[in-house]
């Protein structure tokens, strides 16, 4: 009954996730100067996500918005990488998670408002 109730929320995770993908956003626009400065700024985020979880369609349709590239990294996969790395590295595997490295200190922020407050604040 348990796998069930688990699969069926995964089901319909992964259709909403679809369908969020399908309905557009409006973009920020930035010239081209300023597109590339966020773009570099950017490479240093990495968001830790399951595909199908709501609070993460939340922040990749945020992440959409702000038209910027955030690479993403599977943290369902038992026994995965990101997964691994993550618990090691917080004590906890809770998405969505941002791993923001800058001048090689890394933070990890946990909380979708959180991360959709510091997101909007950097390249809002
Ligand atoms: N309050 C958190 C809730 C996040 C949350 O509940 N995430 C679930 C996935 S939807 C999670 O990380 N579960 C851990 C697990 O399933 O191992 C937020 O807004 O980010």
């Amino acid at each position: 009954m348990k796998i069930l109730l688990k699969a069926f929320r995964n089901g319909l995770g992964a259709l909403i996730a679809l369908i969020s993908r399908l309905i557009p956003v409006k973009k920020v626009k930035r010239d081209a100067e300023a597109q590339a400065v966020a773009d570099k700024k950017a490479q240093d985020i990495e968001l830790y996500q399951f595909f199908a979880c709501p609070f993460c369609i939340i922040t990749r349709r945020v992440i959409r918005r702000l038209n910027i590239n955030i690479v993403t990294r599977n943290a369902q996969t038992r026994g995965g990488m990101y997964r691994e790395e993550m618990m090691k590295e917080t004590g906890k595997v809770q998405v969505p998670c941002l791993k923001i490295t800058e001048n090689g200190k890394v933070t990890w922020m946990f909380e979708s408002a959180d991360i959709k407050a510091y997101l909007e604040k950097e390249f809002g």
